[in-house]
């Protein structure tokens, strides 16, 4: 790893990272009890993009997601308890549990939302970015999406209009191969997605997305071009889910992938490499790194109990927020 970023932030991209999937595992033991009954999709071996692209953000920094949203809410800050109520459909989940999982917020920290629709929130981001030039203020939005969504006709209304308007918005396509089950070598005829970007006028890139440190530096690069008032950066990050589209558990038994394609992205699991160049550096010894481990664990215990816990909203409060 050749970087000049400072080891705190290093550190703190373990940290993050960790919290994800620490919080994503949970879920995988705990959906089989159908206490959580939302569609949940989880990002577990996605975390460096999410994390990556946040680390490069500051507070009145905004962000929207898709139906794979849990990495970015706590990328952004999110409350772990916030997140695990509102997947158990809780009146104390951060949509007061009318949400569930693919509809994460936490506006305080600037996670404007998520939703089911592909590529749905992108032109919000977009708007958000054009609110905040009308505001004069150098804050920049985040739209984060999959590869499937550059297949959606509003990506590219959205993408031609931050262009032509120049607008603080930073594009984040998280490429993991496949939509659902098919995968994008049988919808495009080329691997790489962010030339279509480029089309439009704007500064695109490809990068690792298992490689946090290289997803930052894109992110931090096009965040200071957006807040220099420099215009639009779509990011591709090629990256890797490993369990199956929505749901807990693995899918290489039903034909669309192999075990081996999943092995391979296994091997480059982001987080456990994270932990090992950090080790290999000094930055993080192995006796520092399970005492965050620990802290996590009990972080997510913690958030678990209290979702558990927690009430369901009352009957009277079945049209409140939603109409
Ligand atoms: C407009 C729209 N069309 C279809 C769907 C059904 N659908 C849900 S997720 C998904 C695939 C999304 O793939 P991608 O954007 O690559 O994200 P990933 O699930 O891989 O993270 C589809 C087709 C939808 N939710 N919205
Ligand atoms: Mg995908």
């Amino acid at each position: 790893m050749t970087t000049s970023i400072p080891p705190e932030r290093l550190k703190a991209f373990y940290v993050q990272m960790a919290r994800i999937r620490r919080a994503e595992e949970a879920i995988v033991a705990l959906y089989p009890e159908q206490e959580i009954r939302c569609p949940t999709h989880l990002a577990i071996g996605q975390e460096a993009v999410a994390v990556g692209v946040c680390q490069a953000l500051r507070d009145g920094d905004t962000v929207l997601s898709g139906h794979r949203c849990h990495a970015h809410y706590l990328a952004k800050g999110g409350s772990t308890r916030g997140m695990f109520a509102e997947l158990y459909g809780k009146a104390t989940g951060c949509c007061g549990g009318k949400g569930g999982s693919m509809h994460l917020a936490s506006p305080e920290t600037g996670m404007l939302g998520a939703s089911a629709i592909v590529a749905g929130t992108v032109p919000m981001a977009v708007g958000a970015a054009l609110a905040a030039t009308l505001r004069a203020s150098d804050d920049v939005s985040v739209a984060f999406f999959g590869d499937a969504a550059v297949e959606q006709g509003v990506m590219h209304e959205s993408l031609a209009f931050a262009a032509l308007r120049s607008l603080p918005v930073v594009f984040v396509c998280e490429n993991n191969l496949y939509a659902t089950l098919t995968p994008i070598s049988q919808r495009q005829v080329s691997a790489d997605i962010w030339p279509r970007a480029a089309a439009h006028g704007l500064a695109a890139v490809g990068v690792d997305g298992n490689d946090v440190v290289a997803v930052y530096e894109a992110g931090a690069a096009a965040v200071a071009r957006a807040r220099r008032g420099e215009g639009p950066t779509f990011i591709e990050a090629k990256t890797y889910r490993w369990r199956e589209h929505v749901g807990p558990n693995f899918d290489t038994d039903v034909g669309s992938r192999t075990q081996a394609e999943l092995d391979g992205w296994m091997a480059r699991d982001p987080v456990a490499s994270l932990a090992r160049t950090l080790e290999a550096r000094g930055i993080l010894t192995a006796t520092e790194r399970a005492s965050i481990d620990a802290v996590l664990e009990a972080e997510v215990a913690d958030a678990v109990s209290f979702a558990k816990a927690s009430p369901f909203p009352e009957p009277a409060m079945l049209r409140t927020d939603v109409d």
